[in-house]
This record gives structure tokens, sequence and C-alpha cells, in this order.
């Protein structure tokens, strides 16, 4: 390959496969079918910064990391290689199979925050026209569901940041709450960094000193599954010090009152003995939360993935409301979104409730925009399902046989082992994955999908930024798009047309499916997003007939002039504190939260197959605290047992005072033993359906 001067024709810019901060990065074809990850300096959400997990992607395209034929069931169980007809075949067979004994509704459909919008919608669509199911949902209501039901009921309009992250080094303070981007989203830290080289403050609210604790210049460690209680305290102390914004309140906010009757009940002394964070803590947050003339609250998956995550997230929009720190520049409140497509992947419709364009699939204006563009008869198109967790937990009984696309229940579910169980029950199930997941080696077809090097197709970042990942090679023999999967199967079940296998094609019809909804995509295109580093949703088309007229410049910053609600006012949420659906007893006396490592992503299934990420962070583990270790007569690296209600893991114990001595944390990672989803608690927050992965109660021994 030829070099000509600072970039090589045969690179491709385009995005990293892993997270929600979709860093920018450049490939170029390498012998062996794979590619070389460099350094992208003119993508700004990164600047050429690229985590472990990032640079490393490549791996997972080697033919020995990853599937390269499809996978069929043999006679005597085994899975065995198949020709594509065959497995399709198979699948079309089944599905038929079933809807025919039991109703479409016997359908399951199972999607992923790391599919393209493109795929995201194309499987909604497949559900609702091809199946006739309204059992869709996806591991995004595993995720940033409580947030994104807090932000729709506040600010009529759920964007994870309302703001772009360069917003951040120019506020005066952020509360950073049960999020560790130190190892979550490693680039990103430079944001805070920079925040606090300018002169503003972080504060940090975990349980643990984590890495990003540790750059904090106040870290609150609240015992898990009260930070409503924490954030209620902290509203409590800014009426109480005269704090509130009270032209503001009055001016652009609704139910100020009852919000503040509710938060007046939350005494700082009663709230130091619910979290166990102290009333000068409290104070001190709150006078550098109020000091400056901007400030932010942003929430990860602590608060979030909660029974009450839902009115976790209020309670802190409330503090932001309170205080005129919404819809301002450089202020408001956000949620950092966690997959490659987190924020896109919940827009368009693979949500049970839902359809593309962030529209609801119980709205009949929304019915019948959707259906024309789909060519369909609004009254075909099935309500609402079963969110993700109820939807595993109805397989084999109402659900018959499962689609999954972009996820790895076994690992990642809540109650793991009973969610394995229902997935061995069903009549049938078909997986498309790009690797032999711990959830495709259960299933009675798996289907090889392409990667990300291997295919174009848009995501939309943590800030609403959609982006264009470009194909940079070709994939090997054998295996399919995703969108080529959808294609293959509706065709074998009647429907021939409405199922492209080109992403553009597929695009074009999602910008007019979304057109005129909340998250309009219909302004962008292939072509501007090639052009322009990304655009911000809501991006409308010009009107047809308006000659002359110029491109909308998308979005960067929302509800600068009003809110997204029908009176243009944001809505304070009357919450008060409750316990979390499981508090510790003499049973089990312990709190066990869960998590992430920085080396390894999600249920693992890629990342456990890259040598220098495994090295790393080789296997699951149990944060504990001396004081505990020391009641437990436990040594660094002896096997902990942790038992919960729901079963019992086993993995070595890791020493360290930067958690609470009340609580003990496990990683997520991992399948077998160590599987921290086997001890969690799927109690299902009201609202947003999300199942309390931060907070259960345990017993923990030493592993005889
Ligand atoms: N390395 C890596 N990066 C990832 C991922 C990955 O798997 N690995 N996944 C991506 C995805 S999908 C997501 S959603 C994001 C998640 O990103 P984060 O939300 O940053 O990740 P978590 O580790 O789940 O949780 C963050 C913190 O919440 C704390 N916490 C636990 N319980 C509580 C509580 O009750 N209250 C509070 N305030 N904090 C609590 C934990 O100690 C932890 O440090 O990361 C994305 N990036
Ligand atoms: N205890 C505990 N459990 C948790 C969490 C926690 O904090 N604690 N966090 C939750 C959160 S936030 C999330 S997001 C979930 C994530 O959990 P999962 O849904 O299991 O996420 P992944 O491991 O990313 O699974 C994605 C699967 O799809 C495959 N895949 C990747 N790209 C594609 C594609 O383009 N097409 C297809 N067909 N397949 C693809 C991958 O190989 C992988 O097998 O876990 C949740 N579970
Ligand atoms: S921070 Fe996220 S997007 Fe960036 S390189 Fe790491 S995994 Fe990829
Ligand atoms: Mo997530």
């Amino acid at each position: 390959m030829q070099s000509t001067g600072t970039r090589n024709p045969a690179t491709t810019p385009t995005h990293c496969p892993y997270c929600a901060l979709q860093c920018g990065m450049n490939l170029t074809p390498v012998e062996g079918g794979t590619v070389e990850v460099s350094d992208r300096a003119d993508f700004p959400v990164n600047r050429g910064a690229l985590c472990g997990k990032g640079r490393t992607a490549a791996a997972v395209l080697a033919p020995g990391a990853r599937l390269t034929s499809p996978l069929v069931r043999s006679g005597d169980g085994a899975l065995v290689p198949a020709g594509w007809d065959e497995a399709l075949d198979r699948i079309a067979r089944n599905l038929e199979r079933t809807r025919a004994r039991y109703g479409a509704d016997a359908l399951g459909v199972f999607g992923g925050g790391g599919l393209t919008n493109e795929k995201a919608y194309a499987l909604g669509k497949f559900a609702r026209v091809v199946l006739g199911t309204s059992q869709i949902d996806y591991n995004g209501r595993f995720c940033m569901s409580s947030a994104a039901a807090a932000g729709t009921r506040a600010f009529g309009l759920d964007r994870g940041l309302p703001f772009p992250l360069e917003d951040i080094p120019r506020t005066g303070c952020v509360i950073l709450v049960g999020s560790n981007p130190a190892e979550t989203m490693p680039p990103s830290l430079r944001y805070f960094t920079e925040l606090r080289e300018n002169g503003g403050t972080l504060i940090v609210v975990d349980p643990r000193r984590t890495k990003t604790a540790e750059q904090a210049d106040l870290h609150l460690a609240p015992r898990p599954g009260t930070d409503l209680a924490l954030a209620l305290g902290m509203l409590h102390l800014v009426v109480a010090e005269g704090r509130v914004d009270e032209a503001y309140v009055e001016e652009r906010t609704s139910g100020w009152e009852e919000a503040r009757a509710a938060a007046m009940a939350h005494w700082p002394e009663h709230v130091e003995r619910i979290t166990g964070v102290s009333v000068p803590e409290l104070r001190e947050a709150v006078r550098l939360f109020c000091a400056p003339e901007a400030a932010m609250v942003l929430t990860a998956r602590g608060p979030e993935q909660q029974a009450k995550g839902t009115d976790t997230v209020g309670a802190w929009i409330n503090l932001c409301l309170a205080t005129g720190r919404a819809g301002r520049p450089r202020s408001g409140y956000g949620c950092l979104t966690g997959q490659g497509n987190g924020q896109g992947g919940r827009e368009h419709g693979q949500k049970a409730d839902q359809l593309p364009g962030y529209r609801k699939l119980t709205d009949p204006a929304a019915r019948r925009h959707v259906a024309e563009v789909w060519g369909v008869d609004p009254d075909s198109l099935p309500g609402p399902g079963r969110s993700a967790y109820e939807l595993l937990d109805a397989l084999g009984t109402d659900i018959r046989s499962l689609l999954v696309m972009g996820s790895n229940p076994v690992v990642s579910a809540p109650r793991a082992a009973h969610v394995e169980g229902r997935l061995r029950s069903l009549d049938f199930l078909a997986v498309c994955d790009v690797v032999l997941s711990e959830t495709a080696e259960l299933a009675d077809v798996v289907l090889p999908v392409t990667q990300w090097a291997e295919e174009t197709g848009t995501t939309t970042n943590l800030e609403g930024r959609v982006l264009l990942r470009r194909r940079a090679i070709t994939p090997p023999e054998g295996v399919r798009g995703d969108l080529d999967v959808l294609h293959g199967l509706a065709g074998r079940l009647g429907v021939e047309k409405g199922f492209p296998v080109d992403p553009e094609e597929v695009f074009e019809e999602l910008r007019r499916a979304s057109a005129g909804g909340p998250a309009d995509y219909s302004g962008i295109d292939y072509r501007r997003l090639a052009r322009e580093n990304g655009v911000f949703w809501p991006c409308p088309a010009p009107p047809a007939d308006g000659t002359g007229a110029t491109p909308h410049p998308g979005t960067p910053r929302l509800f600068l002039d009003r809110f997204a609600t029908d009176d243009g006012r944001a809505r304070f949420a009357p919450v008060a504190h409750r316990p979390s659906a499981e508090e510790p007893d003499d049973a089990y006396p312990v709190l066990l939260t869960t998590g992430r490592v920085v080396a390894q992503y999600q249920s693992g299934a890629q990342t456990r197959r890259v040598a220098e990420l495994n090295a790393a962070a080789p296997g699951p583990f149990v944060e504990l605290h001396p004081r505990l270790a020391a009641r437990l007569g436990a040594a660094e690296g002896d096997p902990l047992a942790v038992v919960s209600r729901r079963g019992r893991a086993v993995a070595p114990a890791r020493i360290t005072t930067a958690i609470r001595p009340d609580t003990v944390f496990m990683p997520f990672h991992w399948p077998g033993e160590g599987r921290a989803n086997t001890l969690t608690n799927p109690a299902l927050d009201p609202a947003s359906r999300m199942p309390e992965f931060k907070v259960c109660a345990v017993r923990v021994e030493v592993a005889r």
C-alpha cells in the first residue's frame, strides 16, 4: 500500500464498535482480513484518543475469534455448520409454526442498543409488520430507561445529553451521579479535567472511590440505592439556604409547590441517616453546585438502575430546576448513555411501546404516519408489548419462539439463572451474533453477522449526534449483515418488499418515518454525515415547497427557549424517598452493587475474545472493604461466595478501602460461577421497567 502524504487512501475514517462515546478512529486494511486501528484527530468528541477496547477492537474481526458460518442444532443436540438457506428456512418455518399454533404474540424479538439506527428501525418494523407481534423489546431497557422516563416527564423529550460534551469544561460545577467515565468512557475524562483547569468543580456521587471519584473536588459515597434521598436532602438545603432561583421557577417550570413540600420533608439529618453522607458534606455539595453561574448534573447507571430509578433521576432534575440550571447555556441535566447506539437505539422502534422517530405506539396520529410509510393499515400495527425482563420472564410460557439480535441476556439479564432457564424452555431460539455468545450457545439456529468495520450504518452518540460508520473491509465469506437477515426472513414469511439490504435505503425510509416526530432525522442524509462530523437531532427537512430553503443545522443544544412540553415549561416531579426493593436483613446483611471495569465490555461476548483485554481483566472479582474482609476472615484473592435470594456466585476477593464497608461490588462481564447476575434482583421500576441491578441484599462468606 502506497501512502500519499498524511492519509493512506486505503484508510477509512469511522467510529468505534463499543460505547456511546462513539470515538472516531481510522481503519486501514491489513493481511488476514482485519484492520489496523489508528488515531483520527478530526473527530471532536475524542480528538484521536481511544481506550484499550477501541484500540484492540479489530481482534474480533479475525476468523478465529468470530462466527463465519450459520449453525443449526442437529438431531444429537450439537450446533453444526449449515448453509444460509437452510438456516433461514429453518427460522422462518419455526416462526410460522409458532404463530399458527399460538398466535403472533407468541413470537418474541429481543434487540440491542449496539445495533445501528438502520438495524434497530428494521427490527422494529420486522416485528410489527412481518411477525405481527407486540412482543419486542431490547437491552436498552436495562440501560438508561429510567433516565429516559424521567427526562420525558420533566422536559417532554428525552435526549441523553441536551448539550454537546464540549459544554462541560465551560460550566461551573458538575455533579456526576453513579457514573465512572474513567473506566467506562476514558477519553471523555478530559472534559472533566478541563472543567477543573478552568476553575470549575467536580462532585462525584458513588459508593466507591472510583478512578473518577479520585479526580473530584468532592466525593460523596452514599449507601447504594439512596441517591433519591441524597438529591432531596440537597434540594431541602437549597430551599433552606434561600438558593432557589424564584424567577426561573416562576417563568419556566410547573409543579414547584408539591416538589418543594416533598423535599422539605427530607431533613438533612434524616438524609444523613439514610445515605451515610454527613450534613457538612451535603452542605458543601450544595455550596459548590450553587456558587457558580452555571452547573450541570449528569447521571449514569448508578442512580438509574434502581427500582426507583425514574423518581431518583426526577429528584436530581428537581435540583437543577429549582436552581435554574436547565435549558440555559452551559447548564442542564443530562444522562450519559452507554451502548454504541444507546441513544439512536432507543428512538426508532425496537422498544416495546415505540414507533420510529421516538413516536408512541399508542398515539393514533403516530400510527397513521408510520403505517403510511410502511404501506400497511394502521389497525394492523400491534399495541405495546412487555418490557425486556418481563419478556424474558415470559419465555417458554406465553412466548414460545424468540429472535435475539444484539444482546447476550444469559450474562447480562438480572436473575440470570432464571432467564437462562426460560431461554432453554423455548420451543425455538434464533440468535444473530458476531460471536458464539453464551445466549447463542443455547440457540436452535445461530446466524453469523457482519461487524462494524465491515458494514455501513449510522449511530447516535451520547450527545444526540448522528454519525456515519463506514465499511472499511469486505466481510469474510459466510457472514451476512443483520439487514440481510431481516430481508431473507421477511421474504420467506411472505413480505417481499420493505426490507432492503442497503443501509442507505433503510436510512432514507427512517428519515420519512421519523419526520415530524420528537427524534426527527428527516433533514439528515449520508452525504451530509460524510461531510459534517455528525448532525444533532432534531434535524427536520426543509419544507419540500420552500424554494431556496437552507438545510436545518441540527440541534446541539435543546430547551434554550422552551422545554418540549405542551406549555413549554419543565415539570417538577413530586418525589419522596423509599427503600430499595430488597434491603439487608439478618440472613442477607450486605449490599451488592454491580458495574464495569475498563478492559471488558458488557457481557464480555466481544472483549473476552481479545487477549490484551483478558490479560488486563481476566475474570470476575468481589470488591470489599478491609473491615468486612476481616469480619469474614477473608484475605486478598480468597474465593468468596456471594449468595442472594436468587442464587450463589463465587469469585476472588479484592480488598480495598475504596468501597463502603457495608457494600460489595462485582463487575458483570463474565458467565459461569462468577456471574454477578446470578445474584441480582429483577425488581422493576414502575415507570421505566428498569431492573434493580445496582442494589440487592447478599450474604458473603469465604468459599471453602
Ligand atoms: N469498559 C466499559 N465501558 C463501558 C461499558 C462496559 O461494559 N465496559 N458499557 C457501556 C454501557 S452500555 C454503559 S450503560 C455505560 C455505563 O457506565 P457507568 O454508569 O459509568 O458504569 P457502571 O460501572 O455500571 O456504574 C457506574 C458507577 O455507579 C456506581 N454505583 C453503584 N451503585 C450505585 C448507587 O446506588 N448510587 C450511585 N450514585 N452510584 C452507584 C458504581 O460504583 C459505579 O462506579 O458504560 C459504557 N462503557
Ligand atoms: N449486573 C448488571 N447487569 C447489567 C448491567 C449492570 O450494570 N449490572 N448493565 C446493563 C446494561 S446498561 C446493558 S446496556 C446490558 C448489556 O448487556 P448485553 O445486551 O448482553 O450487551 P452486549 O454484551 O454488548 O451484547 C451484545 C451482543 O450482540 C453482539 N453484537 C454486537 N454487535 C452486533 C450487531 O451489530 N449485530 C448483532 N446481531 N449482534 C451484535 C455481541 O457480540 C454480543 O453478543 O447489560 C445490563 N446488565
Ligand atoms: S471510549 Fe468507548 S467509543 Fe471510545 S474507544 Fe473506548 S469503547 Fe470505543
Ligand atoms: Mo448500558
